[in-house]
């Protein structure tokens, strides 16, 4: 869906979100897509970029205490760089917690249910790979967590 038939919310809850790709991948539009699409809707958004390291990752949300995580990769090995990324949230205490979602292409040869509940598994609240509603499931989740900025 075009971002200008974008829902927005007249009076959205503003949420702090890391925007990241994984370690492997070097692709950017999809990360520059959801940074607008997310400040669009009214969030605070952190983009960390492409091939983000997973201590990147850590430091990074230690640093800013997102109240959301969403990670993008489109490269064909997200499913196995997102699963080792939400293992190392997960086994930080201070990020054992925080909401975290996947998306994009996470492997090649389109979706795969198995691989995908092996993510939500490990700690991933939502893996987004069905294309065009995705934007949308993903700014109706974000509606539902509770936030940490104040108005
Ligand atoms: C441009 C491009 C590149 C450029 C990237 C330049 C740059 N710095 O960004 C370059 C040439 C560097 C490149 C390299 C590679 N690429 Co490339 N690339 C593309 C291409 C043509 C367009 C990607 C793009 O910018 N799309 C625009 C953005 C806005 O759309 P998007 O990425 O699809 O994201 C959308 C959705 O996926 C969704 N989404 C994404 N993430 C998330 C997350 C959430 C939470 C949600 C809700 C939604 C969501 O929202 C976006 C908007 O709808 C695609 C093919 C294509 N037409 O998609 C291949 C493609 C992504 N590349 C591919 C591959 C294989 C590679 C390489 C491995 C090639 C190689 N052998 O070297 C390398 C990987 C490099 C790396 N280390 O990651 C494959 C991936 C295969 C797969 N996953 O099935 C694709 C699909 C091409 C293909 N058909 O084979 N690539």
């Amino acid at each position: 869906m075009e971002l200008s038939r974008m829902p927005m919310l007249e009076n959205p809850v503003r949420r702090k979100i890391i925007v990241t790709s994984t370690s492997s991948d070097s692709h950017i539009w999809n990360l520059v897509f959801l940074q607008l699409l997310l400040e669009e809707a009214g969030h605070e958004v952190a983009n960390l970029g492409p091939c983000v390291s997973d201590d990147m990752l850590v430091s990074e949300a230690l640093g800013r205490r997102p109240d959301l995580i969403v990670v993008s990769s489109v490269n064909g090995h997200g499913h196995h760089d997102g699963l080792r990324a939400i293992n190392r949230l997960r086994r930080t205490p201070a990020l054992a917690r925080t909401p975290a979602v996947i998306g994009g292409k996470l492997g090649i040869g389109g979706p795969d249910p198995q691989r995908n509940q092996a993510l939500l598994t490990a700690g991933f609240q939502a893996v987004f790979e069905g294309g065009r509603d995705d934007p949308e499931g993903l700014l109706a989740l974000i509606d539902v967590l509770p936030s940490t900025v104040s108005a």
